[in-house]
């Protein structure tokens, strides 16, 4: 088993082998592939030297699999060339993630859907990931209706330079603005650019990627995705409103037998999930459980996880070792 992580150099790209290590992937080879820039470079891992390569040699290298986050543009350029030399590509890019012709896969939901067809998988955002993997065993019982989700995302989320800003701020050092505002003691309404409705790139895949990955375009989805000075990943206020009415008790037991969700929600002992916690975690995190009083079949919920894990590397990871599981790669 083959295995190139293309992006290795950065944010997530580290995540990955960090993730690749903790679970034991079964790879007997490991290709790492960046830029130009970094071809040469060696990064040790598990006890390994591994020098990076660019992302011809690697085609010509032919993994089975190629863990794909080197932005979109190398996606859409790269990906149909590692695919056409046989290597299923896994991207967290959103180049693909709207083809109907690609699947856009959280392995609890919708893995079974994957082939051996497949060459290009993409990865869902990660603020789509944490929201829907706590709806699905919910959209099940109970059909969602509609979601406002409002996000207070992690600044690891635009990447290292932005952390830099922050560290910057606080420092009381000048240096390259990554946001057009401060983000120390502040929160933007805004991650990444404007569409012409008026919400954010980020915001339209919260909406969009929510219907595909649940299969059902009748769900209404709306949400504020907003930047926050915090690092150890993203959180969610979800006010879901469902066609059945719901036992809210009921609601956490189905959440707490989901794969991939850990259910934090005792008031009295004050428990209820924070980035800070949830950071270095796969899971993902759900409090704050509790109905919307102000409109029946309405759930109130409280979502964290680790954006770079289980939004992205840990997401990842967990499709190839489907494919491989499965005898699909
Ligand atoms: C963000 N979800 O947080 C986007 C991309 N990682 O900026």
């Amino acid at each position: 088993m083959k295995i190139a992580v293309v992006g290795a150099t950065g944010m997530v790209g580290e995540i990955m082998l960090k993730v690749l290590e903790e679970r034991n992937f079964p790879y007997t080879e490991l290709i790492l592939v960046a830029s130009e820039k970094s071809v040469g470079k060696v990064i040790e891992f598990k006890g390994q030297k591994h020098t990076v390569v660019g992302l011809q040699t690697a085609v010509d290298m032919k993994a089975d699999i190629a863990l794909f986050s080197a932005g979109g543009q190398t996606s859409l350029d790269w990906a149909p060339k590692f695919a056409a030399a046989g290597t299923t590509v896994i991207d967290n890019s959103s180049a693909w993630r709207m083809d109907p012709t690609k699947k856009l896969v959280v392995p609890e939901i919708n893995a079974n859907q994957l082939t051996k067809e497949d060459k290009i998988i993409a990865n869902p955002n990660c603020s789509t990931i944490q929201m829907v993997l706590a709806l699905a065993p919910l959209h099940k019982k109970y059909n969602v209706k509609r979601v406002i989700v409002s996000t207070y995302q992690s600044i690891t989320g635009t990447g290292v330079k932005a952390v830099q800003q922050f560290e910057n701020e606080v420092a009381g050092v000048k240096g390259d603005m990554v946001y057009k505002y401060e983000i120390n003691r502040n929160c933007i309404p805004q991650c990444d650019v404007f569409e012409p409705n008026g919400y954010t790139k980020e915001e339209m895949k919260l909406v969009k990627e929510t219907k595909k990955i649940l299969s059902d375009d009748s769900i209404k989805v709306t949400a504020t995705a907003v930047r926050v000075p915090v690092v150890g990943g993203h959180s969610e206020a979800v006010n879901v409103e469902f066609s059945n009415d719901f036992d809210v008790n009921e609601v956490r037991t189905l959440l707490s037998q989901t794969d991939g969700v850990t259910v934090q929600d005792n008031l009295d002992t004050f428990t209820y999930p924070m980035p800070k916690y949830a950071e270095g975690k796969n899971d993902v995190f759900v409090g704050r459980i509790r109905r919307d009083e102000s409109q029946e079949n309405t759930l109130n919920m409280w979502i964290v996880a680790d954006n770079l894990r289980k939004g992205a590397a840990t997401n990842t990871i967990q499709i190839a070792e489907y494919l491989v599981a499965n005898n699909l790669v």
